[in-house]
């Protein structure tokens, strides 16, 4: 038996493991060797050419070779992973001296703090949140609200028409005939209706033609305007403070009767007079009223049997009185340096000084 040809394998082979340095040659060169038609293999087959006598010992020789050469290709193969896992290892390095990231806390903009702390109040006296549509049709904005088409006191709200039956709600008083209607005349109703409202307004320090509302409604037996009054001085000294008192004049709505215009003595004066209440004393903050019989029977209630109060607020306003904020338009110009003013503390509170 010749073993001359297993040594010039096994030399050859080590020789080319050295040139190894990935693993896909050194599975290229496991194939050269170990594969079907492999180096390695070839040598067993010769076996068959063999005489009996001489068979296992060329048998034991061959696989002693395939032995050491499999072994030497895990030892590489595990060299190679090391080495890839060395090299990852050095690439993620965190430097932990390396200054951090800064993150941005967003703020809460004052007029959503404005309607969540109305909504906390009125929650609190067990109203409900309702919300309707800002796409309203004719009849829940105007004629439901005793606003019959062509009635003058349309002109009081300028409309976005989209035809002419759909409309950009002007006032979240639909929400009032909507629950109304849906309440079938028979329950109660306790309810405040937050959301976006659009007029035909001239965009000025203190107009928007878009704005936000907060209407009340609460309808049941024996609702008196003494509740009105009481819940809305309660209202105004949660929002603006606890020495405040309130002052209804009369007005008009057409949905209800009677109306009235809602002032808060001034916050910052105190009633002497001052830049904030055009030297009044007074601040108007809300329109309100007895919800009017034509509304209760449109939607299905006796007014002999149900009556109601209504109230509707614009939180844009009150932020302006609160925050001391000079022009209406601030609020929807998106400009952080203005937004950034309204950061909240980490407790919570506010880091902006009320007026
Ligand atoms: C109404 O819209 C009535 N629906 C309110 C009401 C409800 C009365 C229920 C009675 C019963 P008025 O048009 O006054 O009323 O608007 C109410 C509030 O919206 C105003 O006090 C004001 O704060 C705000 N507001 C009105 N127009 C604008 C505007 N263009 N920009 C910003 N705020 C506005």
């Amino acid at each position: 038996m010749d073993t001359s040809q297993m040594t010039h394998i096994q030399d050859e082979f080590d020789v080319s493991l050295e040139t190894v340095e990935d693993a896909r040659s050194l599975q290229d060169l496991k194939v050269r060797y170990l594969g079907k038609k492999g180096r390695v293999t070839g040598l067993m087959k010769e076996m068959k050419n063999l005489s009996n006598e001489e068979r296992p010992a060329y048998g034991q020789k061959v696989n002693e070779l395939r032995r050491n050469i499999e072994a030497s290709i895990e030892e590489k193969s595990a060299e190679i992973e090391a080495a890839a896992l060395e090299e990852r290892l050095k690439n993620e390095t965190i430097d932990v001296t390396l200054p951090g990231r800064k993150f941005n806390i967003g703020s809460q903009h004052p007029i959503s703090r404005i309607i969540e702390d109305i909504e906390d109040f009125f929650i609190g006296l067990g109203y409900e949140i309702q919300e309707g549509y800002e796409v309203e049709t004719d009849y829940y904005n105007f004629e439901a609200l005793n606003l019959p088409k062509s009635h003058p006191a349309r002109d009081m709200q300028d409309t976005f028409y989209i035809s002419e039956e759909i409309l950009l709600r002007t006032h979240t008083s639909p929400v009032q005939a909507r629950v109304l209607e849906d309440r079938k005349g028979k329950e109660a109703v306790k309810i405040i209706c937050p959301g976006k409202v659009y007029r035909r307004d001239s965009d000025d320090a203190t107009h928007s033609h878009q704005f936000t509302q907060i209407e009340g409604l609460v309808v049941d037996k024996n609702i008196h305007m003494s509740d009105l009054k009481g819940t809305l001085e309660l209202f105004a000294k949660e929002i603006f403070g606890t020495e405040r008192e309130i002052r209804l004049r009369p007005s008009f709505f057409p949905f209800t009767e009677p109306s009235v215009e809602v002032d808060i003595s001034c916050f910052k004066c105190k009633g002497a007079g001052c830049n904030v209440c055009k030297q009044s004393g007074w601040i108007e903050i809300l329109g309100a009223g007895m919800v009017h019989p034509n509304v209760l029977r449109m939607a299905g209630y006796d007014p002999d049997e149900y009556s109601g109060f209504a109230f509707g607020m614009g939180p844009d306003r009150v932020a302006m009185l609160r925050y001391g904020i000079e022009d209406i338009r601030h609020l929807y110009t998106n400009d952080l340096r203005f937004i950034n003013q309204f950061k909240q503390t980490e407790d919570g509170g506010e880091n902006v000084e009320s007026i």
